[in-house]
């Protein structure tokens, strides 16, 4: 008996595929079918795939070609397969010729020609809406943002807005993108969505009215500077009917959903406590460094750290500290949130002007979890417990910084592919903003920084 493997993610079934599993049938007796996995997909730069692992097995499985379908989850699995099921034909499409040369030293490799003009990303691009995309601000973020646009399939870039005309037009000459500095509203007429990467204080009002202009938007953090803010923009979003999403990004990365639910998964027993660290000392000129109102630890870092604390403890804490380390201006150089609740503790520390050891630690009743830094992009983590020597490690992947896949998940919720909303929850978003609103007025309270404003709720803008 002749036995055939072929591998795919086979999403948005279509003939290609159908025509590809007819040959390799008919290239032996048997055919096992190998179904890529999200997180494999995810690995390996497909991250825009829209049919769930199952749906796409089951697609395999109604063509009735498959004599076996398996499921493929890393990289290097080909190789186990072929020993283990002992396989005489690996076969996959032309698209992939010289890729598998090597499994040549354990079987046969085909190269089967590929069905020309028909392709998943072809029927994404035909079912789905390309996004035009508009960036708000053309500081460093708006440019991580141009990097990352190539990974991500079906939205354009295609203007930015800048009333500061000196760093729009470095941008505009860096980018080729048009810059437009005066006229917000006419800049909201030519895009579909906005991605807001402007000062923290001017996000509130860019995006509120943005959405009133029936834009998706896509808001770095923090997207308002208190609860109310946070809940009513949302509301306005779903009376709209836009997308709405925070710039959260660890919140997007695969490796850190993968981090939670492993802290979920009761292998460290009950969670009792928490700490998330982020420190960064940044350029003395930076904004954050500068801005005595809307820059500082608490501004940049609060909301990478208050993230896996409401995701694990929930949103409901009881009570809430904060202290900070502060220069003579009021800016916080280094800012401690501790959080009581029913079942634990958690503390949040974030420093622009203190150094530490930035992890991640997730202390449970039989062990703990430890992510170092960089957690927030979580390309690593640990599970430890009392013996040292019983240690183990998680590795998920994690391409380029970060931004694709929040930006991915922003073109996926415009074209109604939304099974991702749990990944940053309106409520996650609204008791962030909360906090922040606590810290705001607890800076206000600090007797000694006379001199500071109250904070204004945006900067005035041109129009
Ligand atoms: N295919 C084809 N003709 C098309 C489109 C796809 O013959 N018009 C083939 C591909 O070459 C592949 C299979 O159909 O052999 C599945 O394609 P995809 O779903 O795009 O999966 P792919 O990313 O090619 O995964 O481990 C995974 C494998 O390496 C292949």
């Amino acid at each position: 008996m002749v036995k055939v493997i072929t591998y795919g993610t086979f999403d948005l079934f279509h003939q290609g595929h159908v025509n590809l599993l007819e040959r390799a049938r008919k290239l032996g007796d048997y055919l096992i079918v190998g179904v890529t996995t999200e997180h494999f997909d995810e690995a390996r730069g497909k991250i825009n795939v829209v049919d769930s692992c199952l749906e796409r097995v089951e697609n395999v499985r109604k063509t009735g070609l498959a004599d076996e379908i398996i499921i493929e989850d890393h990289a290097g699995q080909k190789i186990e397969d072929i020993q283990k099921y002992q396989i005489d034909i690996f076969t996959v499409g032309s698209d992939w010729i010289g890729t598998f040369d090597y499994l040549n030293a354990l079987c046969k490799v085909v190269y089967l020609e590929r069905t020309p003009n028909i392709s998943s990303t072809m029927l994404r691009s035909s079912h789905f809406q390309r996004v035009k995309m508009g960036i708000i601000g053309t500081g460093r973020i708006a440019a991580r943002f141009m990097a990352e646009e190539k990974y991500v399939s079906g939205m354009n870039i295609i203007c930015a807005f800048n009333p500061e005309t000196e760093s729009g037009k470095r941008f505009q000459d860096s980018y080729g993108v048009q810059v437009e500095s005066e006229h917000y509203s006419e800049f909201l007429n030519k895009v579909d969505a906005v991605y807001i990467a402007s000062p923290n204080e001017t996000h509130y009002e860019y995006a509120r009215e943005a959405v009133a202009a029936g834009k998706h938007v896509l808001c770095e953090n923090p997207i308002a500077l208190n609860r109310q803010d946070a809940e009513g923009l949302f509301k306005q979003a779903g009376e709209r009917e836009v997308v709405l999403l925070e710039g959260i990004k660890t919140a997007y990365c695969p490796g850190f959903q993968q981090l939670i639910n492993t802290a979920r998964s009761g292998q460290i027993g009950e969670i009792r406590d928490i700490e998330a660290c982020f420190t960064r000392l940044a350029d003395p000129y930076s904004r954050e460094c500068t801005d005595a109102l809307y820059g500082g630890a608490f501004m940049e870092y609060a909301a990478y750290t208050l993230l896996p604390i409401f995701k694990l403890y929930g949103t409901h804490y009881k009570d809430v500290h904060i202290r900070s380390i502060q220069r003579a201006d009021g800016l916080d150089l280094y800012t401690k949130i501790d959080l009581l609740y029913e079942q634990g503790l958690a503390t949040a520390k974030c420093g622009v002007g203190v150094k530490t050891e930035g992890q991640l630690v997730i202390s449970g009743t039989k062990g703990y979890l430890l992510a170092e830094s960089p957690w927030w992009l979580t390309r690593k983590y640990k599970l430890c417990y009392e013996d040292p020597n019983k240690v183990e490690t998680f590795e998920p992947k994690f391409q380029g910084d970060g931004l694709r896949y929040e930006m991915s998940e922003f073109v996926a919720q415009i074209n109604k592919v939304d099974k991702n909303k749990y990944l940053l929850t309106q409520d996650e978003i609204a008791a962030i903003s909360e906090v922040t609103e606590l810290f705001i007025e607890e800076r206000m309270r600090w007797k000694h920084k006379d001199g500071i404003e109250e904070p204004k709720r945006a900067r005035q803008k041109k129009e």
